[in-house]
């Protein structure tokens, strides 16, 4: 779009909006044109609510996947520790919670300071990692903050978040592999990564709006298509309701054998040959519903 066209869409819209208002009992266009304007800089919310499904291990029922909600400050975050440690002895796993409590403890000390300030989600990443200086492992992690109508992500791995309106998709984050299933990771390791590869994606978001964050265990094993029918036969969003059923439909694919999946799909490009079925993983889902506040 040119920005001529562009200026002339908002004048457009201007007078719409001021039509509208008109309309309104009796107040005169002006004041109405600028509550509804007023109406559409207000910042939003976000609420949130998680579920997860670890994979079924003896010995660790709980795997490897945290995550953190910080619903008074509308930041959200999911870490994935990788399970090639175990070899060592190392539970992956605690490094990923670990980076997931300082995250949050970074979260809550920022807006405590300050609480219009906004959050910078690789600002953060980057206080997780250095205060888990001393845990062993690795993990991916993707940190989402809404900061007045934007979503602002730091992303790492193959963590991501997806964003659907009007019950369509309209967004994905974008991953970082080096080859199949070898997702970029932070760690302490010099063969790791350092937070300063994060991504950011801004993604500037509406009320109505669906957030869908998980790490792999979700984005392996189900297409955004099949996200996207359990939003659109939604009726009433509740975010732990629809946060369950994702994982849920994710869970499921993961033990099928005869399914097609987004990790199907990946394995046959790099063998060249078909191959069907999930992966099993553990699986993080964080729905967040973008309201007005
Ligand atoms: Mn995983």
């Amino acid at each position: 779009m040119t920005d001529l066209q562009s200026v002339l869409e908002t004048q457009m819209m201007k007078l719409q909006l001021a039509e509208a208002a008109e309309l309104e009992d009796g107040k005169s266009q002006k004041q109405c044109f600028k509550s509804l304007l007023k109406k559409s800089e207000r910042p939003l919310k976000m609420v949130s609510a998680a579920y997860y499904i670890p994979k079924d291990q003896k010995l660790k029922p709980q795997g490897e996947d945290a995550h953190f909600i910080c619903a008074d400050e509308q930041v959200i975050g999911t870490a994935d520790g990788v399970g090639g440690w175990v070899r060592q002895g190392i539970d992956a796993g605690e490094y990923a919670l670990k980076l997931m409590i300082n995250s949050a403890d970074t979260v809550r000390k920022i807006k405590a300071s300050s609480s219009s300030s906004a959050i910078d989600p690789k600002k953060v990443l980057y206080q997780a990692f250095v205060g888990a200086r001393k845990i062993k492992g690795s993990s991916t992690a993707c940190i989402v903050a809404l900061n007045g109508r934007v979503l602002h992500a730091a992303n790492v791995g193959d963590s991501g978040f997806i964003v659907f309106r009007d019950k369509q998709f309209l967004y994905r984050s974008p991953t970082q592999q080096r080859g199949f299933n070898r997702p970029y990771q932070l760690g302490n390791h010099w063969s790791s990564d350092r937070p300063h590869c994060a991504s950011e994606p801004k993604v500037p978001v509406m009320v109505g709006d669906i957030v869908v964050l998980g790490t792999d265990g979700l984005l392996d094993n189900l297409f955004i298509r099949e996200m996207e029918i359990i939003i659109e036969k939604t009726e009433e969003v509740k975010p732990e309701k629809l946060a369950e059923e994702i994982a849920r439909m994710a869970y499921f694919k993961s033990l099928n054998e005869d399914c097609e999946t987004p990790f199907s799909s990946t394995m046959c490009k790099f063998l060249g040959r078909q191959k069907l079925g999930g992966k099993k993983d553990d699986i993080t889902v964080i729905v967040g519903h973008i309201v007005g506040k």
